[in-house]
């Protein structure tokens, strides 16, 4: 049986949500101890960091969910999911966002490219849109399987990345929003269009961006032309690259492995992440330390089981 939240993600407009983007469970937990209200499982994250993949419809949606109950399970913050086109048609998105549901997701975002989609991020790639009525259509369902669940609903726009421009992008917006999405996601290259679609004040529900192309721009002017949510997709997958790629390379010209102490944490940081039971840390080897070995407390601060998940919120 399932258990209707006690409350759902709530975004208003007066003070912009930082939405942290997770490729796993221990990105997770990071972007949780780091501060974050809210996460964002990443589908270009997850195609990268699990499967080493491109986010063009490669991973399944049972895959997604198990990657998404993995994240559920290791954080007490509401966890948003990337369920990208939604698997298929209005049937498919309806049993994606049950199974997401059950798995613990707090939010679920649909998007309206068509199937296979290519990832917003990659400009060369073909590009088309579903219709707009086919879109509701899918929103319809996932919002009729979202309420059991009291699972917020994303409906996200991708007309600024295809083209089509800022009328389009609010009459589907707004189109969205009627069929059932508690917010929209307004895609874009550029801050401009989303800045004057934000300031027209014709958007019916809460906007939430993801600014990866126009990183530049100050959280606080978004936040002052009302934006709600503004999701930091990538950025933790990009450093781990940045951080991981020169060690690897290193690990084979290396002296010993003291040649690396500087450019590592410990092996009780990684315990304190993953929750090892207190006393049970490895001794730590005596090498000099650098400044990046930070010590990470390990208590366990988490929340057992799905009902109790569900029940978390965000208030802003
Ligand atoms: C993701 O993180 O998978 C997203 C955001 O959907 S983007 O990659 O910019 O499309
Ligand atoms: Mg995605």
């Amino acid at each position: 049986m399932i258990t209707p939240p006690r409350s759902r993600i709530q975004l208003n407009s007066h003070q912009i949500l930082k939405i942290g983007g997770a490729h796993d469970a221990l990105s997770a937990v990071m972007l949780e101890r780091a501060g974050f209200r809210a996460l964002w499982v990443s589908g270009f994250g997850i195609s990268a960091a699990q499967f080493a993949m491109p986010d063009i419809n490669l991973v399944s949606m049972t895959e997604s969910v198990d990657a998404t109950r993995r994240i559920a399970e290791s954080v007490d913050v509401p966890v948003i999911v990337d369920a990208d086109n939604g698997f298929g048609d209005g049937n498919n998105v309806a049993r994606a966002v049950r199974e997401f549901g059950l798995a613990g997701a707090a939010g679920v975002c649909i998007e309206d490219n068509t199937f296979p989609k290519r990832c917003s991020l990659y400009p060369g790639a073909p590009r088309e849109l579903i219709s707009i009525d086919e879109m509701c259509r899918k929103l319809q369902a996932a919002r009729r399987a979202a309420d059991p669940f009291g699972i917020f609903l994303i409906g996200r726009v991708e007309s600024l990345i295809a083209d089509l421009g800022i009328e389009d992008a609010v009459k589907r917006a707004n189109a969205y929003g009627e069929a059932g999405a508690d917010a929209v996601l307004v895609h874009a290259k550029q801050f401009a269009p989303i800045r004057e679609i934000a300031n027209s004040g014709r958007l019916g529900k809460p906007l939430i961006v993801v600014p990866t192309l126009y990183e530049d721009t100050p959280f606080d002017e978004m936040s002052a032309c009302g934006i709600a949510g503004v999701i930091l997709a990538n950025q933790m997958l990009r450093a781990m690259v940045r951080a991981c790629q020169p060690v690897a390379e290193r690990m084979l010209t290396a002296r010993s492995l003291s040649d690396l102490a500087n450019d590592i944490v410990r092996v009780s940081d990684i315990s304190g992440l993953v929750k090892v039971p207190a006393g049970w840390s490895p001794p730590e080897p005596s090498a000099t330390r650098g400044a990046s070995a930070r010590h990470v407390n390990g208590t366990d601060s988490r929340t057992p089981g799905r009902e109790a998940k569900r029940r978390k919120q965000v208030a802003v």
